[in-house]
């Protein structure tokens, strides 16, 4: 590859310092094939980043027919030019001599090589039996947050309006249900409040969970860029982990494990108590204060102190930054989603923001992010668990009204009941309720917790398994069906980041042997199962992407996701466009509720609500009764220990997450030889404390064991909380020597080995269990093959780094 700044060892590259209110500067990034030349590229073709939510507008440089490079856009709001170094390096991958280039079908136990109209004959045969003999409840779709828009709502159309199912969802349960849960929850309807422009403005900003610098390293290049320009913002950072952030915040808490609500209500009584509220927005925007003041009364720091094993003081110096910022912007991701009280959590960050009256203007906002690229496109075109455009399935009106856009009866779109989460998609598949389940772009044989578990499932006798991947990943090898899939660069389609910016990508290069896009296997899929509309119409008329689009459009119509100001042809304009964007906001829409909630009336929501404990629903007359008016609604919330805590046997506290060098399972990034170098196998993090008290050094090899299982890896002693262990989940089995899973018992590599299948009564999310750390004999010496950068780097006793927790208050 070319490139002056070698963007492994420096992944941020360059500062282009800016002023509080000024505007970001361009820099552009790219990267090209070794030998190509810029003025040697033949055409550039337009997309966005695929390998994280950030959603960074870049071209695609094409050269015989062939990728060549990538090229970041200037002119996009989003990253003005910026690539991240997955974005940089992974486009290699499309051109992995291991791609899947045509179908395979199980013949005798194994897969073999077929064609489609063989593999989906297969299929179709499949679904009219087991809608004969046992009805559309026996058929389930799992997707992802990494297709483009119109896959996702053609899905949604033909799995519930043509097989009638309730059983669709995405693997953004695993990603970001819970931002979904708390926007409704707090705002009635699913949409993200706030802009990455508040980056710009904001004078504090509140990171909850959030290891922004490796997980949307864009946007921490923006702030590092504020960061060294004038008036710059004041950063608190809320991670067990001494992450990027962590290294720059004003005040950084180092919470134990599953304590945010804790902490969070110990936040929201110092703002309460110190008066440091907006009577006015308040009164004007929202409900619920009044109970919210009852419920963090008796949450004083102290109080926190002694659960979040902090020091009050650290407490209130975070309570004074949140409190006395004039411009708050917050953001919340996996280290608050993924945890039992996930939604709970997320809520009070709201709630924050909602009594400080901190929304909807330039720099005071909520971003509630998004991880995979494409996760808002799955909630909006319903599909994972609610309707198409945040319909809310309760509401009669809202289902004739999606009815109606799709010309089928009423009875046609299940409603009965909530639409089925994917956790239960699985307890399901694997009791032998569901018959059939169609997996498309996600690998849960790595993903899901419980891995043992899985494989249990997935291999079950008179389950009919269809996988529809880019390559043979651990899922595929357990599928009946495996169908090939043109990705990223291969087709044309739309996506929607975590601020609401929708960017067009289209086909560059030709996808590889007969693969196809997922949009035409869905469609080829419509017209041999011949699903109908009421009038004995298609039900999916539309043949291609652009059509797809404008279908779309009309069934986001007048919804609070209004896609009608839109078209393929805009999208081609210099950058990206946020929704709403309709007739009355032909450019889009900056930030939401500048003006108080718009989407909250009991005839608009998306939900009625749910109980932040037991996820139990509100219910329409309940909700009319609390909040007539449709305003914002503050929804408190006690906080409830996690279920499984450190014991003698299991005396640590497990985490898992990611790294800034690779995507998820890493098939794509575990593919592209800079960023497989850069972290190579998996490690665990330690700190330096719990290392020096079991006698353990860098690089000794240790299993992490938990109720569930085993995994395997050297130690890496890094900036993270005593108690806490941290490994990331991307290693799976597809490139180790054995090339699949070990058997019972025996240790794995995968975090997910080690997981529970726990989740939060409202999102249904999941993160920390208990675990023991034992080292393993082995020749000895071998280095962590853990990064040196970011949060992974090493704090080694006698190393550079210095550790802030000595002052974390003692574990009780
Ligand atoms: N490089 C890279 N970027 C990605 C992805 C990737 O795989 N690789 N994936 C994308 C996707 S899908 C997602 S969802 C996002 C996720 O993005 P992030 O949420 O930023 O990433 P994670 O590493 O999962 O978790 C973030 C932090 O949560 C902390 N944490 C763990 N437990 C707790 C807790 O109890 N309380 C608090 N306050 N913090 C805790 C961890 O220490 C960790 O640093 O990243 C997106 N971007
Ligand atoms: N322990 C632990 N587990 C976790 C997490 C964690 O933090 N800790 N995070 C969770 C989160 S937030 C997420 S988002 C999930 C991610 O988990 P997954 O979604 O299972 O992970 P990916 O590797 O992104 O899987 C995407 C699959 O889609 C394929 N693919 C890529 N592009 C295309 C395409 O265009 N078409 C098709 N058909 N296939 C394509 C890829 O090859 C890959 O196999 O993991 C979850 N699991
Ligand atoms: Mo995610």
């Amino acid at each position: 590859m070319d490139g002056t700044v070698d963007r492994i060892t420096d992944p941020w590259g360059p500062r282009t310092p800016y002023g509080r209110d000024g505007g970001w500067p361009v820099r552009v990034d790219s990267c090209l094939a070794a030998g190509v030349r810029p003025e040697q590229v033949e055409e550039w073709v337009r997309t966005a980043s695929l390998l994280h939510s950030d959603g960074d507008a870049m071209d695609i440089a094409v050269r015989g027919g062939r990728m060549v490079g990538v090229r970041g856009r200037a002119g996009d709001r989003v990253n003005r030019g910026r690539l991240d170094p997955k974005d940089l390096f992974a486009w290699q991958a499309n051109a992995a001599g291991d791609r899947l280039t045509r179908p395979l079908v199980r013949a005798g136990g194994r897969l073999v090589e077929t064609d489609w109209a063989t593999a989906m004959e297969r299929i179709v045969s499949r679904c009219r039996e087991l809608l004969r003999d046992r009805g559309p409840g026996s058929i389930g779709f799992y997707t992802s947050g990494q297709l483009f828009l119109e896959e996702y709502y053609t899905l949604a159309v033909l799995a519930r309006a043509g097989i009638g199912t309730r059983h669709l969802d995405g693997n953004t349960r695993l990603c970001t249900a819970t931002a979904a849960e708390a926007l409704k929850e707090s705002f009635g309807s699913d949409g993200q409040p706030g802009s990455y422009a508040d980056f710009d403005h904001a004078d504090v900003i509140a990171l909850f969970g959030h290891n922004i610098a490796e997980t949307q390293s864009v946007q921490w290049m923006r702030i590092l860029d504020r960061l060294e320009g004038a008036d710059p913002p004041r950063l608190l950072c809320v991670d067990p982990r001494r992450t990027p952030v962590a290294r720059r915040a004003a005040v950084h808490l180092a919470p134990r494990l599953g304590t945010n609500v804790a902490l969070l209500n110990a936040l929201l009584h110092e703002v309460v108590r110190t008066g440091r509220v907006d009577p006015a927005y308040i009164d004007r925007h929202t409900v619920g204060f009044d109970e919210l003041c009852r419920q963090v009364e008796p949450c004083t720091p102290r109080w926190a102190a002694g659960i979040c094993g902090l020091p009050a003081a650290a407490i209130e110096e975070a309570a004074e930054l949140v409190g006395t910022a004039e411009r708050l912007l917050s953001t919340v991701l996996q280290g608050v989603y993924q945890s039992h009280q996930a939604t709970a959590a997320a809520v009070q960050v709201n709630n924050l923001h909602l009594i400080r009256g901190m929304l909807g203007r330039p720099g005071a906002g909520v971003l509630q992010m998004n991880g995979q690229p494409t996760a808002q496109n799955t909630r909006e075109c319903g599909a994972d668990g609610d309707l198409p455009g945040f319909r809310n399935w309760q509401n009669e009106e809202h289902v004739a009204d999606l009815a109606r856009v799709w010309n089928v009866a009423p009875e046609a779109v299940p409603h009965d009941g909530p639409p089925t989460h994917a956790m239960e998609i699985f307890r399901l598949a694997g009791e032998g309720t569901i018959g059939m389940l169609w997996i498309s772009a996600t690998n849960p044989a790595v993903s899901l917790p419980e891995l043992a578990r899985v494989r249990r499932i997935l291999s079950r006798e008179g389950l009919f398994t269809v996988v529809q991947d880019v390559f043979l990943t651990e899922t595929a090898r357990f599928a009946d069906v495996v169908l090939p899939a043109a990705t990223w660069g291969e087709k044309t389609g739309t996506f929607t980041n975590a601020d609401r910016t929708v960017h067009l990508s289209e086909k560059a290069v030709d996808p590889p042997g007969e693969a196809r896009p997922d949009l035409d296997v869905f469609l080829d899929y419509a017209r041999r199962m011949d699903f109908r509309d009421k009038d004995g119409g298609p039900l999916v008329p539309w043949t291609g992407p652009e059509a797809a689009f404008e279908a779309w459009k009309r069934c986001s119509a007048g919804r609070p996701c209004d896609y009608t100001g839109l078209s393929y042809a805009k999208l081609r304009g210099p950058s990206g466009i946020q929704w709403p964007c309709h007739e009355g906001a032909p450019d889009g829409t900056e930030r939401l509720y500048a003006d108080g909630a718009a989407w909250a009336a009991p005839e608009d929501c998306e939900t009625y609500g749910k109980d932040l404990l037991t996820g139990e629903p509100v219910g329409e007359e309940r909700y009319r009764a609390l909040n007539p008016g449709g305003k914002a609604v503050i929804k408190a919330a006690p906080y409830v220990p996690p279920e499984e805590r450190p014991s003698a046997a299991y005396p640590f506290q497990l985490t898992t997450g990611r790294t800034l060098y690779h995507f998820h399972t890493r098939t794509k990034t575990g593919r592209t030889p800079e960023l497989a170098g850069a972290a190579p196998d998996v490690w665990v993090e330690v700190s330096d404390a719990d290392a020096a008290r079991l006698g353990l050094g860098e690089g000794d090899l240790v299993d992490v064991s938990t109720r569930r299982g085993v995994l395997r890896g050297r130690l890496r002693i890094a900036g993270i909380r005593p108690g806490v262990l941290f490994v990331p989940f991307h290693y799976g089995y597809w490139d180790t020597p054995a090339g699949s899973a070990p058997g019972p018992g025996a240790p794995g590599r995968a975090a997910n080995e080690t997981t529970a299948t726990a989740w939060d009564p409202v999102s249904k999310q999941f993160k920390t269990s208990a675990a023991a750390l034992t080292p393993v004999e082995d020749a000895g010496g071998r280095r962590s093959p853990a990064p040196r950068t970011a949060a992974s780097a090493s704090e080694a006793p006698g190393g550079a780094g210095i550790s802030p927790f000595r002052n974390s208050g003692e574990d009780p």
